[in-house]
């Protein structure tokens, strides 16, 4: 092998050893700033989850918190209604500590029929 010949195929292995180095630093950064995203993400989630009421139609009588008020909702009032003070409070609607007709009135106001 010529001595010049020997000089360039080494300059050549530098140069591809130089950029598989570069590649793999560039890989090894997107694989690292990627999950650094995911897990930003799931402790946003995590953060943000605990905040969110999720009863935001109770007052307007969703009994058992499905965001609409049907007449699922009126059943629960019924059953709580009958339970008199043993009752969960979930149909008081107007949060007095009572399950009685104020609440049902509430209920009936905003039930779409
Ligand atoms: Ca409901
Ligand atoms: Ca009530």
């Amino acid at each position: 092998m010529h001595p010049n010949k020997f000089l360039i195929s080494n300059k050549k292995i530098i140069i591809t050893v130089g950029l598989l180095v570069g590649i793999i630093i560039v890989v090894i950064f997107n694989i690292y700033s990627l999950s650094k995203t995911t897990i930003s993400n799931k402790s946003r989630a995590s953060e943000i989850s605990p905040t969110i009421n999720p009863c935001l139609q109770k007052e307007k009588g969703d009994a058992n918190c499905d965001n609409f008020i049907t007449t699922t909702d009126r059943d629960i009032w019924r059953e709580e209604y009958k339970q008199g003070k043993t009752a969960q409070l979930r149909a008081d609607f107007n949060k007095d500590s009572l399950v009685n007709y104020d609440d049902y009135r509430v209920w009936f106001a905003n039930w779409k029929k």
